[in-house]
């Protein structure tokens, strides 16, 4: 979720952030209750998997397909005990400056806590913490194991933390979006730099599961259409003017509660806002290394 506003170290530097070491390779489409597709030649679309396999993250990697979404990952019940557990976790807003309307959440996000050119230090220390709030809470099922099962059996390897300087970093965000998102991107590569991780990655894809889904909106736009630099003239704080995705093919899918969804974070996408209740997702982002490996940060 939301890359930043002020400009990015090593940003125009790195005018390729589109990766790195390839050897292979508005708002009424934001609707309720649709599914829609607006595609012109059928290949970015949403696909449904009951079974994820390894060729649903290789094609999100490569723009195939749009999103992925898997049915019921979590039962309704473990939704609801998460989302109990949520009230005693601790939970902060996205900076506020450059994050409106506001995002709860409850665990560090790295791009929230970019210096100019690295961490700060108080983010390994919320990390820490996040990581023991999350242990003490007990949850049975524990989604983030979940998701992570699902992942590594689909990739038929374990799924590893991302490290930066051999540091674990935090990984299963629970956000409360409920006033919606701004048309935005997320690249590690971009808001950070291209190797601020240990691991260096060829794709970034986002996989949310949802623990609540609002009474009416709250549908997750995606748009076959990447960062351009030209795009920074259409920047609003963390995200862009719709402008930005005008022309570009779309998908918009209205999640329910316990599914999963997956998609390439580098392409634009945006939540639209509820009109009542409570949409509360878990998150992270899964990176593909350039030797095949997943990794996970939020
Ligand atoms: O909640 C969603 O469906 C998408 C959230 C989002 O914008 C993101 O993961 O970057």
């Amino acid at each position: 979720m939301p890359a930043a506003a002020r400009p990015i170290r090593g940003f125009l530097s790195h005018p390729s952030v589109t990766i790195r070491c390839f050897h292979r390779s508005l708002d009424d489409a934001r609707k309720r209750d649709v599914v829609s597709m607006n595609t012109s030649n059928g290949r970015f679309k949403l696909v449904t998997a009951q079974v994820l396999d390894d060729r649903h993250l290789r094609r999100l990697a490569g723009g195939d397909v749009a999103a992925v979404r898997i049915p019921s990952l979590l039962p309704d019940g473990a939704c609801r005990q998460t989302i109990s557990a949520l009230e005693v976790l601790p939970r902060e807003l996205y900076d506020v400056t450059r994050v409106h309307p506001p995002i709860v959440r409850f665990g560090p996000a790295l791009n929230d806590h970019r210096t100019d050119d690295d961490i700060d230090p108080l983010y390994w220390t919320l990390a820490s913490s996040a990581r023991t709030a999350w242990l003490h809470a007990e949850l049975s099922p524990d989604p983030m194991r979940s998701m992570l099962k699902v992942l590594s059996t689909a990739w038929n390897q374990k799924v590893e933390v991302a490290t930066i300087d051999a540091r674990p970093t935090f990984a299963g965000v629970i956000r409360e979006i409920n006033a919606g998102t701004l048309v935005h991107n997320d690249s590690i590569a971009q808001e950070l730099r291209p190797d601020i991780l240990d691991q260096q990655i060829s794709a970034q894809l986002a996989l949310n599961v949802y623990l609540s889904v609002g009474a009416s909106g709250g549908a997750t736009t995606i748009w076959r259409r990447r960062w351009r630099p030209e795009d920074e003239a259409s920047r609003i704080s963390y995200g862009h003017k719709d402008i930005v995705v005008a022309d570009a093919q779309s998908v918009t899918v209205s999640p329910a509660v316990g599914d999963a969804l997956l998609f390439n974070s580098e392409y634009y996408h945006a939540v639209s806002p509820i009109r009542s209740g409570r949409r509360v997702s878990i998150a992270f982002f899964v990176g593909i290394t350039c030797d095949d490996q997943l990794i996970v940060w939020s």
